[in-house]
Order: structure tokens, then sequence, then C-alpha cells
């Protein structure tokens, strides 16, 4: 359910539950309590009478066993934490909801998919895949965007990613890839990264992961906000309708902001200026009531026109140009609640791809196959009880009915003496409906022979890494070039360093000979042999990433730095013009508090070492010369500037800032703009300055 940012401000005293608990007994604890707040009891109910101090033999002497308030305190913190997931462990989560604007009913008899303007509860996790659940928010990764629709006929999980392909064919080898990027397990790192030996040497033997690896090579793997990442189903799925008849689906989400990324260096110090960046970005615009949104969009096509596709659609590390299947938007998702407890929500949600609803199906796809097993079973393991259905973030909100008994903290009381079927003794317990039941697809599957075999159709692993490539802009293709000399850098082994190289000339020699001549290879390693020649498709513009950025100040963040004896009205202007145009204004000053020209006092945003530049998407200076001088000594002072230019953003400066802006080399250009200029900074702050990027970087 929604909740307005205004009740969001209120936090709980207690647990609704436990507060229900006194109230419905007409406590006594509440009273003594003086009404304000109730008693601190202990899990059984006892009232606390001290929680500082634990029950001791004499003052100075030894802690008596007996003290059960003591033990009961420490051994639940004992058992706090949980296994964390063994990918995605880290991620970010919120509550919202899902509205149908165009009925899929020609193809399904998913309610979900043909009751247009019905709000269908969600709960949406975001997350990297390879770092643990304390690492940091930005490094290089596919990101998870996993979404549990609560429908009216059960729960329905798309557990998608960022980026439109996997990594691998077959489910099988998940395990060797997952090993391959987590650390290293003799050493225990590097965390959250895949820039080391093991990763790159199982892809440079596994040829099916190259489409997959281009995209994380791209500015796609650093995201600038969670809200600005498109995410996909996939796999192919299928859609059923009343009459039985089955079409292929893919899902997508597009940011309503629009898609937008950091450049790989502001990436870098975001983990050191926040480790937290992208979740405190979805919490502060949550909060400030700048809901996220999404447009959910289908591509369908039939079997017949899946077996005229120059690749298979089963294959998981192909995607479908939209060029070929075009589109089709259907609904929309908007994030407007942000979950109360992280422990109970977004470390307990448990997402499966196998939780899907009447009128949709799955494919063959050998991964989505592996899938389907894997995730309970983690799950089980993960939350401890094959009960982890009933946790509040699990349980679905629609009428449920089933035999599933005992184990685990079982937390209902189910009544009666019938817990099977069929059954005479109690008319009311729930039996199968073949009507409103779950159906498969009564595929027809007869192409060959049982086997460990991989289907010749999966064979082509380069023409659409080679599409993707040609279908970037030249700033792309030098971010693309420039990361995986990056991280092949990091590799110390040279012949995992070639064999890479060898494959991307199946991709394109110009983007090989880039990454050779970054890593300073004498001459261009061999190609390894392929198992198909390479189809030269058509460049796809709607895999590009820069013309897919918005034009916008929505969901971005300005800086405005200043200092004693700053002009205030500047100030405001710069702030209610920005904020007009919907950018979030924090203001930066050396010191918590200033005193602005005339004396006002002014208490700022945060203080200018706590908030570096990367934290924003554009920067403004009102400091007086005096000022400037002082900060220009300061190499974070000078840093902000320097970093805020190389990293391609807008900078508005006053004249008294110009002798820090000449110390941070930053040099006048369409997206430096004197403060008089509001509306000149706006425009360039609603984008990057790509064509400042060869003066400030040297890229592969
Ligand atoms: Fe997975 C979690 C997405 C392949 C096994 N996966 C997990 C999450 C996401 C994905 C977003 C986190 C869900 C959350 O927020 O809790 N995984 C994908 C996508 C894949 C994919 C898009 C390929 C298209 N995954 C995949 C394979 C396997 C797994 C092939 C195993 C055979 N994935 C898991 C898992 C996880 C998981 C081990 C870890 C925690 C969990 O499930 O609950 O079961």
């Amino acid at each position: 359910m929604a909740t307005s940012s205004a009740n969001r401000g209120k936090t709980k005293a207690v647990p609704s539950n436990e507060a229900d608990v006194l109230r419905g007994l007409g406590n006594e604890l509440q009273q003594q309590a003086d009404g304000s707040h109730p008693v601190l009891t202990t899990q059984q109910g006892i009232p606390v009478p001290d929680n500082q101090n634990s029950l001791r033999a004499t003052p100075r002497g030894p802690t008596l066993l007996e003290d059960f308030i003591l033990r009961e305190k420490i051994t639940h913190f004992d058992h706090e934490r949980i296994p964390e997931r063994i990918v995605h462990a880290r991620g970010s989560a919120a509550h919202g909801t899902f509205e149908l604007t165009e009925s899929l009913a020609e193809f399904t008899t998913a309610r979900i998919l043909t009751e247009v303007g019905v709000k269908t509860p969600v709960f949406t996790r975001f997350s990297t895949v390879a770092g643990g659940a304390g690492s940091v928010d930005t490094p290089r990764d596919v990101r998870g965007f996993a979404v549990k629709f609560y429908t009216q006929e059960g729960n329905w999980d798309l557990v998608g990613n960022n980026i439109p392909v996997f990594f691998i064919q077959d489910a099988m080898k998940f395990p060797d890839l997952i090993h391959a990027v987590k650390m290293e397990p003799d050493r225990g790192f590097p965390q959250a990264a895949s820039a080391h030996a093991t990763f790159w040497d199982f892809i440079s033997l596994m040829p099916e992961t190259m489409h997959t690896l281009i995209w994380a090579m791209s500015d796609r793997a650093i995201p600038r906000s969670l809200r600005m990442m498109e995410g996909f189903g996939i796999h192919s799925f299928r859609l059923i309708n009343e009459a039985g008849e089955s079409t292929f689906v893919k899902f997508h989400w597009r940011p309503r902001l629009g898609v937008q990324s950091t450049v790989w260096d502001e990436a870098a110090k975001l983990q050191g200026a926040d480790n937290d960046f992208h979740r405190r970005d979805l919490f502060e615009a949550i909060e400030a009531g700048a809901y996220p949104e999404w447009d959910f969009a289908v591509q369908l096509f039939t079997e017949e026109e899946a077996a005229e596709f120059p690749f298979d659609h089963l294959d998981p590390t192909k995607l479908i140009p939209e060029e070929l299947v075009p589109l089709r938007v259907i609904g929309k998702m908007t994030l407007d609640r942000w979950p109360d407890n992280l422990f109970a929500e977004t470390e307990q949600v448990a997402y499966c791809p196998a939780n899907i609803v009447p009128g949709i199906d799955f494919s063959n796809d050998p991964l989505l196959q592996g899938r389907l097993f894997s995730y309970l079973d983690t799950q089980l393991s993960r939350l401890g009880s094959p009960n982890f259905t009933q946790l509040p973030i699990n349980a679905p909100k629609c009428p449920f009915a089933h035999n599933q008994r005992d184990g685990h903290m079982q937390m209902q009381v189910p009544r009666g003496r019938v817990a099977y079927e069929p059954q005479s003794l109690t008319p009311e317990a729930p039996r199968a409906s073949l009507a409103l039941g779950y159906r498969s697809f009564a595929a027809q599957d007869d192409d060959g022979a049982k086997g460990r075999i991989r289907a010749e159709s999966f064979a082509d692993h380069y023409s659409q890494p080679r599409q993707f490539w040609i279908s970037q802009n030249e700033t792309e293709q030098a971010h693309i070039a420039s990361s995986y000399v990056f991280e092949l850098s990091k590799v110390e082994v040279a012949h995992v360093r070639e064999a890479v190289v060898g494959h991307l000339r199946h991709i394109d020699e110009n983007l090989a000979e880039r990454v050779a001549d970054g890593l300073g290879m004498p001459k261009l390693p061999p190609a390894p042999p392929k198992a198909v020649q390479t189809q030269e498709f058509p460049p796809s513009p709607a895999v590009g990433l820069i013309p897919k950025m918005k034009d916008t100040l929505e969901g971005r963040c300005i800086a405005i730095l200043v200092s004693d004896g700053s002009d205030g009205s500047t100030l405001d202007r710069l702030r209610n013009a920005a904020e007009k145009e919907g950018a979030m204004v924090k203001v930066v000053a050396p010191k918590l508090s200033i005193r602005l020209k005339g004396g006002q006092r002014l208490d700022v945003d945060g203080q200018l070492a706590g908030m570096p530049s990367v934290l924003f998407d554009a920067v403004a200076s009102i400091l007086m010369p005096e000022e400037a001088d002082k900060l220009k000594q300061d190499a974070g002072a000078v840093g902000w500037f320097s970093d805020a230019y190389a990293h391609l953003k807008a900078i508005a400066a006053c004249g008294g800032t110009r002798p820090i802006l000449e110390k941070a080399n930053v040099e006048p250009d369409d997206g430096v703009v004197p403060i008089e200029d509001v509306a000149g900074f706006l425009r360039a702050a609603k984008t990057r300055q790509w064509g400042r990027e060869p003066g400030v970087r040297t890229l592969a």
C-alpha cells in the first residue's frame, strides 16, 4: 500500500504486533510508561527493570548465570545474522505498485496482464552480483532487477538483470562462473570486482560469455542510479491464452528518467565517497516524493517467427533486437515506499523464477530451467525453513490455502483434522481446481535424442557482441575498449590477457587492436578457432546508452558551494530555478554553518570534505575571492572542481571562484558557465560534456 511521504517520517515505537498485544491485554505496563511509550520487556513479555547492568553477585563480583534478561539479549544478538545470498548479496529494495495500461488478453489469461487499471503491489530489489552484503554500491558489475508482483492469482517473480543477456547458456556453468568472479578463495580478494585473474581465465575459455561481457564492459555496468537502469527478464517466457495457445514473450523495464551512467573514474571514486551511493539515492528520492517509475514492455513473437530469427531465442546469451521485434509498452511500475526494516524485507525477500501465475509459462531455455531449481533450494538454507513463505514480505496477498504443514518456524495455526486430499471429512478444506488452477503449456518437443548436448543453434558467440560494438557511438566505444584494458591490466597472467584479446578479434579487429595497444602487447595474439561463421547484423541503435539519456533535471542532484560572504540571492535564484525543473539541490560549504553576505546565518546540507563532487550531477560555486584563495590551498577543494570537470559535469562559477578553477585546470567550454547564466548552466547540467573527454582522459 502506498504511504505518503508525510506519514513516513513517523517512526513506530515498537513492531505493531507487539503493540497490538500490549493494547489487547490492556496491559498495565502501558500505564506505567506514562502512556507515551511501552515498557521494555524480554521476548517472553517480562518487564525489564534496567537495560544497562547485568545481574551481579556483588557490585564488583561475578555476573550470575541466572540473569535470563542478559542471556536472552545476548543469545538473540548472537543469532541475528543469516547466510547472505551467494550472489546478489548487496541489495536495496522498495515497495510500490504495478499498473497495467494495455491488456494482453489476446495472448494470456494472467489477470495481471489483462486487467487494465488494477494496481498490483510489488516489491522490487536491485542488487550487485559479485560483492558481499556489506560491499559498495558502485563497482563495475551487472545489477539485479527483481520484481515480486503480489497478484490476485499468487506471487509472480520476474527475476531479471539490467543487462538483457547472460554470461552462460546452461545452468550447469553457473557455479563455475560465480566461483570465478567472486573473491579468489585462497587470498580472499578482490571484493566486488571482476578485474582479477580467475574471472578472466574462465571468460577466456568460454566464448559464450563474449556477448554479456561486452555489455558488462560498457557503462551499463556502472549506473548513475538504480532509478536510471533498464531491466530485462532475459529469457523467453510463454504467454498462454484462453484457447491454450502460446506466444513467446520477453519482458523489459524502461526507466522514465532515462538511462544514465557514471564514468569509470567517477564510479571508482564514488566507492570512497559513499559506499551506499545507490541505496541513499533511492531512499532520498522516495522520501522526497520523487517516486521512480518504469514502463513495462513486452516483445511478443510466435514459434514460427522465432524459427526465422538468425539466432536461437532459447539461448540466453542472445537478445532479440528491438528493430526486429519492437517493444510494446503495457504498464508502469512506481516505487513509492521505502521498507520499514532492511532485514525483515530486503534481506528476507525470496524471489524465485519458478513463482509464476496462470497464463504465463517457462520456455526451454536451459539456463532458466536450472534457475527453476536453484532459488528455492538456496532459500531453504538461507532462510532456514520451508515456512519462509509465511514471512510477511514473501506471503501472497491473495487468498491461499494448502496442506503444507509443520516444519521449523511454523507461524500459522492450521485448524482441523484434514491436511490431505482427497478427503471427505471437511467440505470447506481446499481442493485443486482444473478450471482455475495453473496449467502448463502442452508443448510438443520432439527434436532429438536425450543427452548432454549443446544445441548447434547455440554455437554463434560473436555475431551479437559484434552487433553491440558497431551500435555504440565513439565515446561509448572508447569507454568499452578502456574498460577491457583496465580489467585485463589487473590480470597478472599473460596467456589469459592474450586469449581474451584473441576473442575480441572475432568481434572487431579495431577493438582488439585498441585493447592490445592499451595493454602494451607487441603484436595481436591469434584469434581462437570458432565453430560457425560470424554473421554481419546491422547496428541496433536500441542497445546504445548515451542516446537513451534523458534531457532532464529530474532525478539529478546539483551541488552549490558557498562560504562566508556568499551572496544569498544568487544562491536562491539558482536553487529555485534548479528545483523548479525537478533537480535536487544540496548546499555545500567548508563549514556546516556559514554567514552569508549581509550577516544572515545559513546551515548547509554538507561539509565540503564530506561531499565531494562525485556525488553530484553538476556543481556551482559562489565563493568570495578571499575564501577561494584559502580553498585553493586545499587539495580536496581543488579536486572538487577538477573531478567535476574530468567527469564531464556542468560547472557554474562566480568570478571569485576563478583562482581555484585555474588551479583545477578547468578550462572554459560549453559546460563551464558564469554563475549568472542560470539557464545555460541548467541546460548543461542535463547532460554530460562528452566533447570535453579527449582533453581530460586518455582512452583506448
Ligand atoms: Fe540468479 C539470485 C538474477 C541466473 C541462482 N539471481 C538472483 C537475484 C537476481 C538474479 C536479480 C537476486 C534476487 C534478490 O534480489 O533476492 N540470475 C539472475 C538472472 C539470471 C540468473 C537475470 C540469468 C538470466 N541465478 C542464475 C542461475 C542460477 C542462479 C543460472 C543457478 C543455476 N540466483 C541464483 C541463486 C540466488 C540468485 C543462487 C542467490 C540468492 C537467491 O537466489 O535467493 O539461487
